[in-house]
């Protein structure tokens, strides 16, 4: 969850975003994230906007948490009293949704009515944004896919992506919620979780250049994608719970590349050949593979003005210098 501060005394607004890893904020918001309790340290990725709460004029809070648990979620929308909810939390791995389906259904899918449900039991006028995601086009209808293309997910995260998408179709029309769907296509970042194909490569080009590994095991490299910048989606976001009505938006870049395009990029753009390193493990095949997205995002364009800064040689540019940098300083720190 989130609050607005600076412009307006701190506690008069708030936004509240469900997801630690937030790369929002830089707009004035009180933030206040939901944490899941864990043994290890897992803030990695926010640590440089965390502060201690005890010093004054902080605006980053974070509330333990969890999408399973709606008694909690229920308390945190009565104190904090988000106006802006921004829902990204999910079990977001598509291949570890075929091992875990049961709890990518109720983490991805129900984790959204939780919310949902709390708004409409506290009788709150929050915004609500629901990260739905391109995944729930699947096997594709048309191409590119905009808003009024048919859903076919292939996997369990496609389908409880689209039950969340629905519910929050629902909301708006049963309740009046201001609830909206960003149809978000693949938006990557040096943050992006290093188990995700375009991290997963990217920072292996830098063990590779620095010599400290020599292979890569990957699975489909046919598969293609609409890859855009997470910096540029996530002003999307804002800009959708800014309008005066709630509506659904395809945010992508219109254009698609495949993992051996992403391969060829980030590899030579190092001098590196990629067909000496990587190799193929079939256990990072999926049971049903999602071959081709592009998203026309004419609509975000038109109503909200938006367009992506960042394309595609430029993205995997920057997430390798990011990862080339970020060894040097480990190699640095460890001497
Ligand atoms: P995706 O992202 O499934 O599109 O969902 P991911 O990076 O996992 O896969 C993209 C494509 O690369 C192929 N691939 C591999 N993927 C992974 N993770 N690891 C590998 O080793 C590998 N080799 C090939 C995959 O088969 C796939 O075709 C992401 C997630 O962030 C979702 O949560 C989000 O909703 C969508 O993007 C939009």
């Amino acid at each position: 969850m989130a609050s607005r501060s600076g412009d307006r005394p701190a506690n008069s607004s708030y936004k509240l975003g469900t997801q630690k890893h937030g790369e929002k904020g830089g707009k004035g918001y009180e933030v206040h994230g939901i944490i899941r309790r864990a043994s290890t340290f897992n803030t990695e990725r926010i640590d440089h906007l965390y502060q201690d709460p005890h010093i004054n004029g902080v605006r980053l809070f974070l509330h333990f948490g969890d999408m399973a648990d709606s008694t909690n979620l229920i308390k945190l929308l009565y104190r904090i009293q988000p106006e802006e909810i921004y829902h990204l939390a999910a079990q977001s791995h598509v291949r570890v949704s075929f091992d875990i389906p049961e709890y990518t259904g109720d983490v991805t899918g129900l984790g959204t009515v939780r919310i949902l449900e709390g708004v409409r039991e506290t009788g709150l006028k929050a915004k609500f944004y629901q990260a739905s995601s391109s995944e729930m086009y699947g096997k594709v209808h048309e191409v590119p896919q905009r808003e009024t293309t048919p859903f076919y997910p292939r996997s369990p995260y496609g389908a409880a992506k689209v039950y969340a998408y629905w519910v929050t179709v629902n909301y708006r029309e049963s309740y009046g919620v201001f609830s909206c769907n960003g149809i978000l296509f693949n938006h990557e970042s040096p943050r992006r979780g290093e188990t995700f194909v375009t991290r997963k490569i990217t920072r292996a080009v830098a063990h590779i250049k620095t010599g400290l590994q020599d292979k890569l095991y990957l699975g489909n490299l046919d598969a293609k994608r609409d890859w855009g910048y997470a910096k540029d989606y996530v002003e999307a976001i804002w800009l959708m719970l800014q309008r005066a009505q709630p509506e659904d938006y395809v945010i992508a870049t219109g254009e698609t590349h495949s993992v051996r395009e992403f391969l060829e990029e980030a590899f030579s753009y190092v001098g590196l050949d990629w067909r000496s390193h990587v190799e193929i493990d079939p256990w990072y095949y999926r049971p049903a593979e999602v071959d081709l997205l592009v998203g026309d995002a004419s609509k975000a364009r038109r109503e909200l003005n938006w367009e992506p800064k960042v394309k595609f040689k430029e993205l995997v540019r920057l997430m390798v210098d990011a990862d080339m940098a970020a060894l040097k300083r480990r190699q640095q720190h460890d001497l």
